[in-house]
């Protein structure tokens, strides 16, 4: 199968676009992109609706017209569909763990980060939650979700002390939700990894020096 056929939506300053864009880039695959200005609204014009009813980016349009959304069924599609470089593991022992790790980092990393950043900032009101509904902020929520962030990054340096790569001794794609979550909230919450957290500022050099981490 090649990848000329399927088409992905994105937005170049998306987190969760660029999660799919770095799994893409460590597969070495070329997959057309189109863009999707967030800022302008795009993602709620009916043209982008009939793509994603849930009116978020990534999606991923396959050559028959099937759409697929969510970040994780994007990247278990691409990985199943081009085997090399796998990133899920190989066996099912491997599998199940680089599941269990990629899912705590999204749950209780990466999401908080969104949580603190969308209840916070003033473009977003009336939206602080990505989707088809409008939900106001609750500006009380972000000092609750930057005390989860600061757990999730102790946890990560506990786990990394541990080990080489989040799941274990191979990079997965539980590292690039990882790489993308301490990025994320460097960027967005102004919360970069603590000082004296060696373990993992060991990880994030080992893992943002890899070519896909531009991508
Ligand atoms: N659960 C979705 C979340 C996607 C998501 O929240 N995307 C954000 C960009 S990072 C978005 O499209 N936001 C549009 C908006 O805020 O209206 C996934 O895994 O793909």
């Amino acid at each position: 199968m090649t990848t000329e056929s399927l088409k992905l939506y994105q937005s170049g300053g998306s987190p969760n676009s660029r999660r799919v864009r770095i799994f893409i880039a460590e597969k070495n695959l070329t997959i057309p992109t189109v863009a999707v200005d967030l800022g302008k609204g795009e993602q709620h014009a009916e043209a982008y609706r009939a793509i994603n009813p849930r009116r978020v980016v990534p999606t991923l349009v396959l050559g028959d017209g099937t759409s697929i959304g969510e970040v994780p069924a994007i990247q278990r599609y691409l990985e199943d569909a081009f085997p090399q470089h796998p990133l899920f593991g190989t066996n099912a022992k491997e599998k199940a763990l680089i599941t269990m790790w990629e899912r705590r980092v999204e749950l209780e990393g990466f999401a908080s980060v969104m949580e603190a950043i969308r209840n916070v900032l003033p473009g977003l009101q009336g939206r602080a939650i990505a989707g088809p509904h409008d939900y106001e902020q609750i500006p009380a929520l972000v000092e609750r979700s930057k005390q989860r962030v600061a757990n999730f990054y102790s946890d990560l340096e506990a786990r990394l002390s541990e080990v080489s790569f989040v799941a274990g001794d191979r990079y997965s794609v539980a590292d690039i939700t990882a790489l993308v979550t301490v990025d994320f909230a460097t960027k967005a919450i102004d919360m970069p990894l603590p000082e004296g957290h060696v373990a993992t500022k060991r990880w994030y050099a080992e893992v943002s020096g890899r070519a896909s981490a531009g991508a």
